[in-house]
């Protein structure tokens, strides 16, 4: 874990770029003007332990996919941190309703320490998938791996199929 980035809300800016029809930049109050919606969830980490019943506030990923509209050709996502972290995902595993681009939790503004401004939330993965301080989400037609899953961390990740490592 890399120690926290320094982000000034009013230079801050969400980058969602690669294969879309409509890229974006937006800022702080932009982001805060699409459709906000709260999302309860667990969240796992590969380490063993777990945070039951977190209660999320933010963006769905999909009304971003909505948003800048992929191209056919985009099968894969990857998320970039303003701490150079990065991680990333199949397209098609984004879409449920509770991956969120997250900015509360449990009625409290996320702190530095835990991804704030935005972290993405997908419960369905260990946390390790789950992004802090997002700044840039790019739509690619390769799979492009991320910190740990370079480091030999499991690219799936999937909680229940305890994919922790690779095997
Ligand atoms: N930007 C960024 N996101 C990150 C990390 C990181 O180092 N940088 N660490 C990941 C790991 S390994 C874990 S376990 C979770 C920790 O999230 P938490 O502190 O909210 O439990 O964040 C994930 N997201
Ligand atoms: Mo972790």
């Amino acid at each position: 874990m890399r120690s926290a980035p320094k982000i000034n809300l009013k230079t801050w800016a969400l980058t969602i770029d690669g294969e879309v029809e409509n890229p974006k930049k937006l800022s702080w109050n932009d982001f805060l003007r699409l459709s906000i919606v709260e999302s309860v969830s667990d969240f796992h980490c590969v380490e063993g332990w777990s945070v039951l019943d977190c209660r999320w506030k933010g963006v769905r990923f999909r009304d971003i996919v909505g948003l800048v509209k992929p191209l056919k050709k985009a099968k894969y996502v990857l998320f970039e941190c303003a701490d150079g972290y990065a991680t990333s995902f199949a397209l098609e595993e984004l879409l449920g309703d509770d991956m969120l681009l997250a900015y509360e939790l449990n009625g409290r503004e996320l702190e530095v320490g835990l991804g704030s401004p935005v972290r993405l939330v997908v419960p369905s993965k260990y946390a390790y998938k789950s992004a802090m301080w997002v700044t840039g989400i790019r739509f690619t037609m390769e799979k492009m791996l991320g910190y740990w899953e370079k480091r030999g961390y499991s690219d799936t990740a999937d909680v229940w199929k305890n994919d922790r490592f690779l095997r």
